[in-house]
C-alpha cells in the first residue's frame, strides 16, 4: 500500500481569523499531547474568555466532600506577555494582519503568525510555535520570534509558571515551593490536596538575537501561587529576537518517578530543563515529529482516496485517538474530553470499551491491552459499589478515575426546565450496561489479538465476575421470566425502564460468556480454573448463570420486526422530531420539556438498540435490524456524540450508502464542523473512535463476528479507494478497496489468517 504524505493541506487544521469571543474551539480541536501530557491550545498572551488547560493523566483530586474527583486543571506554563515599547501585544488591540493558526496533525507542531501594529502605530512580525512532545512526555517547547518591521523596539517578556488554575473554580493544588536556579531555572511544586499528588513544574527560557544567544539574567517575580522571569530586550528593525520556552511537568504519581523523593524530581527536572536547553526547539520537534511518523502514521496508515476533506478527517481522528490514550500506564484510562478540557472530569465512561478500544485493538494492541488492564485494576471499586447496592461480584462505576475512588458520577447536573431544580443524574446509581460493556472489551481484545497471556492474568477473571454481578442483579417477575428493571440503557434519554434491550441481551451475553470459558477453564486450564474458583466460587456461580440465562427476559421484535428499546418505548406518543433534527446545537429538546416528559416521547437522545445490532451482529435476522433501524433513526437526535457512528456503521450494513455517508460526515464535524461552541468543554473522545468505525468498519467493512474476522467494503460515492492495516491476532493485514476490488495482504506473513471477504472465505 503506498502512502503519499507530501501533500502538507492534508495535514492542517488552519484558523485565518481571530475571535477573542470564541476560544475554546481552538483551545480544544488544536490542543497538543502525548497521552500523559494534555495541554489545551490558548495563545500565549491572555484573553478574558480563553480556557486555560493542561492536564497530566491519571492525576484525580477530589476537590471537597461534596464534589466527585476530577482531573485537575494544571499550572500555566504557556503564556508569554509580551510589550513593545510599552505597550501590551494582544490581538484585541491595534491592527491584526495576515493572522493564520495550524495545527499541523502529522508532525503536532502549533503555529501562529500576525503582523500587529499596536494602537501607538509601531509595527512589528510575530510567530509562535509549540509542541508537546511525544518522545519525551513530560516535554513542552515553545518558540516566539518577534521581528519589528520598521523601527527599533524595545521587547518585555514576562513569562514563568502560574500556579492559579482551577476546575471552574475549583482549586486542587497548594501553594507550594517556588524555586529560582542560576538566575534562569524557574520551579514551582504544588501538591493536590486529597490526593496528595506533587506536580514538579519546571521552566527555562532561552533568548536569541538572530540566532545568537543572548546571556541574560532574568528579573524574578514571585507571588503566591506564581513565579515568572522578566527580559527586556532592545530589537533593531529587521532583527528576529527568538524566545525559546521549555517546560516540564514531573508528578509523585508517574510510574518513572515510583520510589523518589520529591527532592530527586526537583532534581531530575532541573537536570531536564539543562538538557531540553541545549538541544534547542528544533530539535525537539523534529525528535517529536519523528515520533509521530513511526509511531502512528507508518503503524497505522489509513487513506482515503476521492475526498480531501473526508482524508483529513480520519487522520484528525487518529491524531486524538494518540493525544487522549495513556499508552504509558495502565492505572488510568481515556477520558470522555480526552485530556483537552475539563468536560467530564477527566473521568472513564464506557466510551472506551465500545467507541475507542476497536481503534487500539487492531492498531496498537499493546495500547488496548492497558486500557483493559485498567478495568481488572479498578475492581475493588467495582465490587465496593455491588455490595453497596447488596449485588455480587464486580458491579463496574458508570464513571470513574483513579483506580479506587469506585462511582464517581456526579449527583447533580443543569437545570430542570420546569421545576428549577438541579436534575439527578440518574447514571451514576442505573445506566448499568457499562459492566457487561467493560467485559465485551475484554471479549474483543482477547479475540482479535489471541492475548491469551491477558486472559490468564485478568481476562477469565474480569468476566467471571461481572457475570456474577448479572446473576445477582436479575429480579424474579410475576411471570416466572427474570427481569432487569429500573435502568437507564445507552439512552439517556429514559431514565427508570424496565428490560433495557441492550442491558437484558448484553448481560445475556456477558453469562453465556462466563460459562462458555467456565468449561473451556476446566477442560483445557485447570490450574487457572482452580485459582478463579477458589476466588470467585466458580461452581456455585455457574447454577445462577445458567438459570439467568434461561430465564432472562430478551425482548423479541414486534410483527413490524422492530426491537423494543425497552417495556415502554413503544407504546410512548409521537411527536414532530423535526425541529431538534434539525437544530445546530444539541439538547434543543431538553429545553421544551423536562426528562420526565421526555420519557414519555419516543424519542431517543442516541443510539440504543442500534448499538446491540453493532455489538451482537449475528444474532439478529437483517429484516429486524431494518425496521428497527428505520424506526430508531427518524426518533434519535444523535444529542450525544457517541450516536452518529453507530448509525452510519449500521446504515452501511443496510445498503443505506448515502445516508451512511451522511451520518458519517455529521459525525466527522462534532469537533471539525462550524458550531464554534460546542468543544468548549473539550473534544468529545469517543466521537474519534467512531470516525475510525465508519472508515473501518463501515465503510471499510471490517467486523470481527463470533470470533472469525470479516471484510464487507462498501465505498461511498466519491471515494475513488481506502486503504488501512489492522492487526489480526499478531498479524498486520493491509487492506486496500477500490470500487470494483479488495486487495488484502498480510505484512507480517508469520501465520495463516483466515477471512470472509464478502461472503467467500480466504486464507491468507
Ligand atoms: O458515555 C457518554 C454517554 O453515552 C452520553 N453522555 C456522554 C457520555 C460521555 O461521553
Amino acid at each position: 500500500m503506498g502512502m503519499d504524505y507530501s501533500r502538507i493541506e492534508d495535514w492542517i487544521l488552519r484558523e485565518n481569523s481571530f475571535d477573542p469571543e470564541k476560544l475554546g474551539k481552538c483551545e480544544a480541536v488544536m490542543s497538543l499531547g502525548n497521552g500523559y501530557l494534555g495541554l489545551r491550545s490558548a495563545t500565549e498572551e491572555r484573553y478574558l474568555n480563553e480556557t486555560r488547560g493542561l492536564f497530566v493523566a491519571g492525576t484525580f483530586n477530589k476537590f471537597d466532600e461534596n464534589e466527585v474527583t476530577e482531573l485537575p486543571n494544571a499550572a500555566d506554563m504557556t503564556a508569554i506577555h509580551l510589550s513593545v515599547n510599552g505597550e501590551r501585544f494582544s490581538l484585541t488591540e491595534g491592527i491584526a494582519e495576515d493572522y493564520t493558526r495550524e495545527l499541523n496533525i502529522r508532525t503536532g507542531e502549533l503555529r501562529r503568525s500576525v503582523t500587529w501594529t499596536s494602537p501607538k502605530g509601531v509595527k512589528i512580525r510575530l510567530a509562535f510555535y509549540r509542541i508537546v512532545s511525544l518522545k519525551r512526555l513530560h516535554v513542552i517547547a515553545q518558540r516566539v520570534e518577534i521581528v519589528p518591521v520598521e523601527e527599533d523596539v524595545r521587547v518585555e517578556i514576562k513569562s514563568g509558571i502560574n500556579g492559579k488554575m482551577a476546575n471552574t473554580g475549583s482549586q486542587h493544588f497548594s501553594d507550594g515551593d517556588k524555586r529560582f536556579y542560576d538566575k534562569r531555572v524557574i520551579q514551582f511544586v504544588q501538591t493536590t490536596g486529597q490526593s496528595k499528588i506533587d506536580f514538579v513544574d519546571t521552566t527555562v527560557h532561552k533568548l536569541a538575537l538572530d540566532g545568537e544567544i543572548l546571556p541574560m539574567e532574568a528579573e524574578v517575580y514571585i507571588e503566591r501561587r506564581e513565579i515568572f522571569a522578566g527580559y527586556s530586550v532592545d530589537i533593531k528593525a529587521g532583527r528576529t529576537l527568538s524566545v525559546e520556552k521549555y517546560s516540564s511537568v514531573y508528578t509523585s504519581r508517574d510510574l518513572d518517578m515510583e520510589g523518589k523523593t520529591a527532592a530527586q524530581i526537583q532534581e531530575l527536572a532541573v537536570e531536564t530543563s539543562r538538557e531540553l536547553e541545549s538541544l534547542g526547539y528544533e530539535v525537539l520537534k523534529d525528535e517529536s515529529a519523528k515520533q509521530w511518523e513511526e509511531e502512528v502514521w507508518n503503524l497505522a496508515p489509513i487513506r482515503i482516496e476521492g475526498n480531501v476533506l473526508d482524508n483529513f478527517a480520519i487522520h484528525f481522528a487518529q491524531y486524538h485517538l494518540r493525544l487522549m490514550v495513556p499508552a504509558h500506564d495502565a492505572r488510568m484510562n481515556i477520558g470522555a474530553k480526552g485530556l483537552s478540557g475539563e468536560g467530564y472530569r477527566g473521568h472513564t465512561f464506557w466510551d472506551t470499551e465500545i467507541f475507542l478500544l476497536p481503534y487500539y485493538i487492531f492498531t496498537a494492541p499493546k495500547t488496548a491491552r492497558k486500557l483493559e488492564e485498567y478495568r481488572y485494576l479498578s475492581l475493588p471499586g467495582a465490587h465496593a459499589k455491588a455490595a453497596h447496592n447488596h449485588y455480587q461480584g464486580a458491579m463496574f462505576p458508570w464513571e470513574s478515575a483513579w483506580l479506587d475512588d469506585g462511582e464517581v458520577t456526579p449527583e447533580y447536573m443543569d437545570v430542570d426546565i420546569l421545576t428549577g431544580k438541579p436534575n439527578k443524574v440518574w447514571s451514576g446509581f442505573i445506566e448499568q450496561h457499562i459492566t457487561s460493556d467493560v467485559a465485551f472489551g475484554v471479549w474483543q481484545y482477547s479475540v482479535i489479538t489471541g492475548d491469551e497471556d491477558y486472559m490468564e492474568k485478568y481476562g477469565y477473571e474480569l468476566i467471571m465476575d461481572t457475570a456474577i454481578f448479572w446473576a445477582s442483579r436479575l429480579e424474579p417477575g410475576e411471570d416466572g421470566r427474570y427481569h432487569i428493571n429500573d435502568v437507564v440503557g445507552p439512552d439517556e434519554y429514559r431514565e427508570h425502564v424496565n428490560d433495557n434491550a441492550f442491558t437484558n441481551y448484553m448481560a445475556c451475553w456477558n453469562m453465556k460468556k462466563a460459562m462458555e470459558y467456565y468449561h473451556l477453564l476446566k477442560d483445557e486450564k485447570p490450574e487457572i480454573f482452580t485459582r478463579l474458583n477458589e476466588k470467585l466460587s466458580l461452581d456455585a456461580a455457574y447454577g445462577g448463570w445458567k438459570e439467568g440465562c434461561e430465564k432472562l427476559y430478551l425482548p423479541a421484535p414486534t410483527k413490524e420486526n422492530i426491537l423494543p428499546q425497552d417495556d415502554r418505548y413503544l407504546s410512548c406518543r409521537d411527536i414532530d422530531l423535526s425541529k431538534y433534527k434539525a437544530q445546530e446545537n444539541v439538547g434543543g429538546i431538553t429545553r421544551d420539556y423536562n426528562l420526565e416528559q421526555i420519557n414519555r416521547i419516543q424519542v431517543s437522545k442516541q443510539a440504543d438498540v442500534l448499538v446491540l445490532f453493532f455489538l451482537l451482529e449475528d444474532i439478529f435476522p437483517q429484516e429486524v435490524k431494518k425496521a428497527s433501524w428505520k424506526h430508531y433513526e427518524a426518533r434519535t437526535l444523535h444529542d450525544s456524540s457517541l450516536s452518529l457512528s453507530t448509525h452510519s456503521v449500521l446504515a452501511c450494513d443496510m445498503g443505506e450508502k448515502a445516508m451512511a455517508y451522511d451520518l458519517f460526515r455529521r459525525a466527522a464535524s462534532i469537533d471539525l464542523g462550524p458550531f464554534m461552541g460546542s468543544s468548549n468543554a473539550g473534544i468529545h473522545a469517543a466521537s474519534f473512535g467512531g470516525v475510525w468505525e465508519c472508515v473501518v468498519y463501515g465503510f471499510g467493512g471490517v467486523r470481527m463476528l463470533g470470533g472469525r474476522l470479516r471484510i464487507n467494503p462498501s465505498l461511498p460515492e466519491g471515494w475513488t479507494e481506502l486503504s488501512y492495516t489492522i492487526i489480526w491476532k499478531g498479524q498486520k493485514l493491509a487492506v486496500d478497496v477500490t470500487k470494483d476490488a479488495v486487495n488484502v495482504e498480510n505484512l507480517t506473513g508469520t501465520k495463516k489468517v483466515e477471512i470472509e471477504i464478502n461472503g467467500e472465505k480466504h486464507v491468507l
